[in-house]
């Protein structure tokens, strides 16, 4: 199946395996005008995302488990490999010169760089960092949207702070059994594979799409006696035990009770929900009045990819991509998955179910 149908027939199909390179590329002759700053800086997150892979792949022998002593803006303590991470992504994208603002969730501040970059780039250098001495599945998170006069205006830190329907590439990469690297530019989802032993990226899955109703929820339900009434419900209802739910939901044709999976780590979640389907949800609670995740650079990204993809992405009351940033940093609470599931947690919360 033609992976871009709008791509100029001169192009010869891939042989073997279409390579993310080449992915970029065919987007690059499907983009009218485009000069190939987008994909160059593309091929540099690439490079990023393969030098981090290469430390993460053999932290446990080279030393880079264990902390760096130092904490961040999150007031969590550094791990090395997420000083390291962020260094790499940091370095390789300014010497791209591409991005007049770069952010980062280790770094309490913007770079604005001397430069006209016409791009912005949002990113958790190594999600899941609290995972990394256990060996579980962690991730790196990226956004990039574009300056609206890169020409003209220097770049500021309200280049940044714009919603996330304005982004106009996101991924992730998960560090699991094999590298995967998910993405968008905004013509669907698409994931590669890293083959380690060259060091390239290749398509595995074209065209991902969540599907409509899955059978499985993800929450930490360590925070139950935290959340509201209506997560709480909405909980119960999952696991089958809500005896007060209208039969409106079962004529829905919701077969509770859902499986339960948590690993803990964001990227892990994400993508066990954007390919199995199901919901992943980080709730507001007591302890955490806006969540915990971040909207610019681990909800946005996450929330572009499962509407590319199909699916849904809520704070509860509205769409992710249409909240607009008062602050790098920001918290917020995020539901994403199948779009009937996560329609099924909005009515919850606005009490069309109890
Ligand atoms: P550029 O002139 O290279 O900065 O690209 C201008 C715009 O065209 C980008 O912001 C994208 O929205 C689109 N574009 C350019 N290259 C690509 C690509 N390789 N894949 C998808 N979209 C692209
Ligand atoms: P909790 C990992 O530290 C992280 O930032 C996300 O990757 C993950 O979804 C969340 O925190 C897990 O938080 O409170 O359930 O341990």
């Amino acid at each position: 199946m033609a992976e871009h149908s709008s791509i100029p027939s001169f192009l010869p199909p891939p042989v073997g395996g279409t390579t993310l390179r080449e992915h970029v590329l065919h987007g690059m002759h499907a983009a009218p005008g485009a000069t190939g700053e987008f994909t160059s800086l593309l091929n540099h997150i690439s490079l990023a995302i393969r030098i981090i892979n290469s430390r993460v792949r053999s932290a446990g022998l080279a030393d880079l488990l264990g902390y760096t002593g130092e904490t961040n803006v999150q007031g969590e303590a550094v791990q090395k490999l997420d000083a390291f991470s962020n260094d790499v992504l940091l370095n390789v994208l300014q010497r791209s010169g591409h991005c007049g603002v770069i952010a980062s969730e280790e770094l309490d501040e913007a770079i604005l760089e001397n430069n006209h970059g016409k791009y912005v780039a949002l990113f958790d250098p190594l999600d899941g960092s609290s995972n990394i001495d256990t060996n579980v599945g962690i991730g790196t998170i990226f956004a990039v949207l574009r300056r609206s006069d890169p020409k003209l205006s220097p770049p500021a830190l309200a280049d940044a702070l714009r919603p996330g329907r304005e982004i106009v590439a996101a991924g992730y990469v998960l560090y699991g059994p094999s590298t995967v690297f998910v993405l968008s530019t905004g013509q669907g989802v698409h994931s590669f594979t890293l083959d380690p032993s060259i060091g390239e990226f290749f398509l595995s899955q074209p065209d991902i799409q969540c599907p409509p109703r899955g059978s499985c929820y993800s929450v930490n339900e360590g925070n139950y006696s935290r959340w509201t009434p209506e997560i709480q419900s909405w909980v119960r209802w999952l696991k089958g035990d809500a005896k007060d739910v209208p039969p409106a939901a079962e004529a829905a044709g919701f077969k509770t009770p859902y499986g339960a999976r948590y690993v803990g780590s964001l990227v892990a979640d994400a993508h066990r929900t954007l390919m199995k389907g199901g919901i992943f949800a980080y709730p507001a609670d007591a302890k955490s009045k806006n969540g915990k995740l971040r909207l610019l650079y681990e909800a946005n990204p996450m929330a572009y990819l499962f509407e590319q993809a199909g699916g849904g992405a809520t704070n509860g009351t509205e769409r992710i991509l249409d909240i607009m940033p008062a602050e790098l940093h920001q918290r917020t609470p995020l539901v994403i998955g199948s779009k009937d599931d996560v329609a099924a947690f909005r009515q919850f919360m606005v009490g069309e179910r109890r």
